[in-house]
Formats: structure tokens, C-alpha cells, sequence
């Protein structure tokens, strides 16, 4: 949808438009009426295979054409960014073909399903870069504004060194065993459950913040329902969404409902991960602690807009933990929004994403985080299945120190 901003036009195409292309959407519709961008971002097009469907969501979502083949997407020339936002089992193929028609990548997260997709899609855009091209991942949840504000914290010593890293990330729209098979419940599309689903996040996270990589993992998986009502023609819906047509069969969940694992980050720091998505009474519970000598901070995703930081260098006397309001211009990304005090929300770190993207297709830098942030996740979630697998051997994350 076209909108006033004389920036040279920087043309997007999307693939997927259910959950995730919803939120992505609102990101690109939104991005340049907050913020000045050197490049103008035009939603060009969306691809989904229902003509129906995707017709009607280009009209809803604000994309000027609808396309059923995503080969016909990239190949279009009005679109010089592709945005993947289709399950995990098509993102290797995807990316790999748009890099090779030199299009710029956004994909979702996790990167791919599998290592090796995961290692090809880092070779592929190593070689676009050459051409100047950029790969993106999207952990959008790096630019909620109070994580960012906890990375800056930690990047610049308040919190002395690290000792623990805590990140649980907790749902709970699989408590009802007659949630249907999805196609988040099944291996071959998703990759992994929750571990995929929001371990991929916490993951991301734990390393970002405390800007180092995990060294290993001792795992523990479960799935607790092992068949779930099977849906019309196994058809993928959005996460939340209710089968309104149950066949009454039943078929087999093939992924985890739950992780927990543990292990040591490089600099020996200890980290510990908890998601689930049957957490009854957890809605989207991402909570984030980080303990170090100087002092801690907590996050939660349910209350996004606060940082509680303890500063270890406080007189005793008055030591506590102070709750920063996330809501000021000082704050990262808030500049361009609202008067001071007044708060964001989960649709805003896609707005973000996009802008970062936008910014290093300009200046040729960057993007973080990149495939290869996505590989690093990856490797850890492979070990993570190796590990629960074994019963909780720890197992090493190739590549790390
Ligand atoms: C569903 O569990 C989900 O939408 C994830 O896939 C997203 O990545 C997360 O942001 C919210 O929960």
C-alpha cells in the first residue's frame, strides 16, 4: 500500500499470511509512517497457495497483489526483499532460491528445520553478500525495547560478570488435548515443538544478551498428549485457532510439548531454559533473568514495557530491585513513537525489525541477527533433541569455544 515518503522504493514480497504473515504485515504497513527510513518500503505482494485466501489477505493485510506460486514471488520485479513466513519446512528452499534470484531475505524463525538446511542457507547467503544481498532472521523479540535496553546494560558492564543466564518461555494453548494436529504438532513441518517454537527465542536470547554462544546442553523433552484430532485434509492453521470441523480421527503428535535444559555459556557463565506450550494459566510468559557480580535484571514479556535492574553497587541499606518504566525517548526505538509513559506491544518489535532491516539494506550492513545467528540456534536445538534423546547426556554445540 503505497504512502507518502519520497525515499527510493524498496519492494517486499511476502510468502505465508497467517499468524506470522499477520505480524510481519503489520510491520512493513506501519514502519515508514513512524520512523524516517532511507528506502521506503512498498508492500508489493503476498503469496499463499488458496487463490481465495490469498486474495482476501492481500486486501486485508494491505499488499497491492496476490501471487499462488512463491517461485512467480521472487522472481517479480518489483520485489527486491522477500519475506518467509511459511512453515519451517519450506524456509531452506525458499531463501536459497530468492538469494539466487538476488533478492534480499527476512526469514522467521527457527532458520530451518535441520542443521544441514540451516548450513546451506548460511552458505547461500555468504555467497548474496558477495553480491551485496542481505539474509535476515527474525528473532523479533530482540527489539522489544526493554531488551534491547537490558543488551546495552550488559554490553556495557553494569552488570559486571555474568554467573547466570535464566530464560523461560511458557504457552499454554496445547493444555487441551483436543487442540488439533496442526501443523506446529507434526516433525516434518515444524522441525521440533515447543522447543522449535519458543525454545528458538529463548535461545537466541540467552545468547544475544549476554553476547556469547552456549558451550552444551543437558536436556529433558516430553510430549505429554500423543494424538490429537486430526484436521480436514491436514491443513496448517494459525496457532490459537480452533477446529471448527473435527473428523473425529486422530493422529499422531510427533513433536514436544515441553523442554527444559541446561548448560554452560563460553565464558563458563551457568544458563537454564524451561518452554512448554501446556503451561496452563501462561499465555506468552517469556521471562528473562540475568544474574552477575555487579548486579541483575528480570524481564517478562507480559509486562514488556518494564526492566527491573539491581544494582549490586547500591548502599545495602537501600538495595532493591527498581523497576525501569521502558516508555522514554531514552529508550531504544522510542524516540520515533509516543509522549513519554505511554507503552508498546508485541506488534511493535515486528515495526522494529523492519526498520533494522530497512537501515542495513541501505547502508549495505549488517542485518542482525543473520543466517548465521540462526545456524548458531539451530546447532543448539539439534543438541538440545540429542541430548533429551539420551537422557540428558550432555552434548556439546559444534562450533562453539
Ligand atoms: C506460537 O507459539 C508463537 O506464535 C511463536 O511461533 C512465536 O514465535 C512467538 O512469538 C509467539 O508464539
Amino acid at each position: 500500500m503505497p504512502y507518502d515518503n519520497s525515499a527510493p522504493a524498496l519492494g517486499v514480497g511476502m510468502i505465508g499470511y497467517a499468524f506470522m504473515g499477520a505480524a510481519h504485515s503489520q510491520g512493513w504497513r506501519t514502519v515508514g509512517r513512524v520512523f524516517d527510513l532511507p528506502l521506503s518500503p512498498v508492500m508489493s505482494a503476498v503469496c499463499g497457495r488458496d487463490p481465495e485466501g490469498v486474495k482476501a489477505a492481500a486486501g486485508r493485510l494491505g499488499w497491492a497483489a496476490a501471487e499462488t506460486d512463491w517461485r512467480a514471488l521472487i522472481e517479480r520485479d518489483d520485489v527486491q526483499l522477500v519475506d518467509i513466513c511459511t512453515p519451517g519446512d519450506s524456509h531452506a528452499e525458499i531463501a536459497i532460491a530468492a538469494l539466487a534470484a538476488g533478492k534480499h531475505v527476512l526469514c522467521e524463525k527457527p532458520l530451518a528445520n535441520s542443521v544441514e538446511e540451516a548450513e546451506a542457507m548460511v552458505e547461500a547467503a555468504r555467497a548474496a553478500r558477495e553480491r551485496g544481498q542481505l539474509a535476515m532472521v527474525g528473532f523479533n523479540y530482540r527489539r522489544t525495547p526493554a531488551l534491547a535496553l537490558a543488551r546495552r546494560m550488559v554490553a556495557e558492564g553494569r552488570l559486571g560478570t555474568l554467573r547466570h543466564v535464566r530464560v523461560t518461555y511458557l504457552q499454554d494453548w496445547l493444555v487441551d488435548p483436543d487442540f488439533p494436529l496442526t501443523w506446529r504438532l507434526r516433525k516434518e513441518t515444524a522441525g521440533s515443538g515447543a522447543l522449535g517454537d519458543l525454545g528458538a527465542h529463548a535461545v537466541d536470547l540467552a545468547q544475544h544478551l549476554a553476547g556469547e554462544p552456549l558451550a552444551g546442553v543437558s536436556a529433558q523433552s516430553v510430549t505429554f498428549v500423543g494424538e490429537r484430532p486430526l484436521l480436514d485434509g491436514q491443513s496448517g492453521v494459525r496457532a490459537g485457532a480452533r477446529n471448527d470441523a473435527p473428523s473425529g480421527a486422530r493422529g499422531p503428535v510427533t513433536v514436544d510439548d515441553a523442554a527444559v535444559f541446561h548448560g554452560r555459556l563460553a565464558s563458563g557463565a551457568m544458563a537454564s531454559f524451561e518452554v512448554s506450550r501446556v503451561a496452563a494459566g501462561r499465555k506468552n510468559a517469556l521471562c528473562v533473568e540475568l544474574n552477575g557480580t555487579l548486579g541483575s535484571l528480570t524481564f517478562d514479556l507480559e509486562r514488556l514495557n518494564e526492566l527491573n535492574f539491581y544494582d549490586n553497587t547500591q548502599d545495602p541499606a537501600e538495595a532493591g530491585f527498581r523497576r525501569i518504566q521502558v516508555t522514554e525517548s531514552a529508550h531504544p526505538y522510542l524516540e520515533a513513537w509516543w509522549p513519554p509513559g505511554h507503552g508498546l506491544g508485541y506488534e511493535h518489535t515486528f515495526v522494529h525489525q523492519a526498520r533494522d532491516l530497512v537501515h542495513a539494506v541501505a547502508e549495505g550492513k549488517g542485518p542482525q541477527p543473520d543466517f548465521e545467528d540462526g545456524l548458531r540456534v539451530q546447532r543448539v536445538l539439534a543438541a538440545v533433541e540429542e541430548s533429551a534423546e539420551k537422557n540428558s547426556v550432555y552434548t556439546p554445540i559444534p562450533g562453539s569455544p
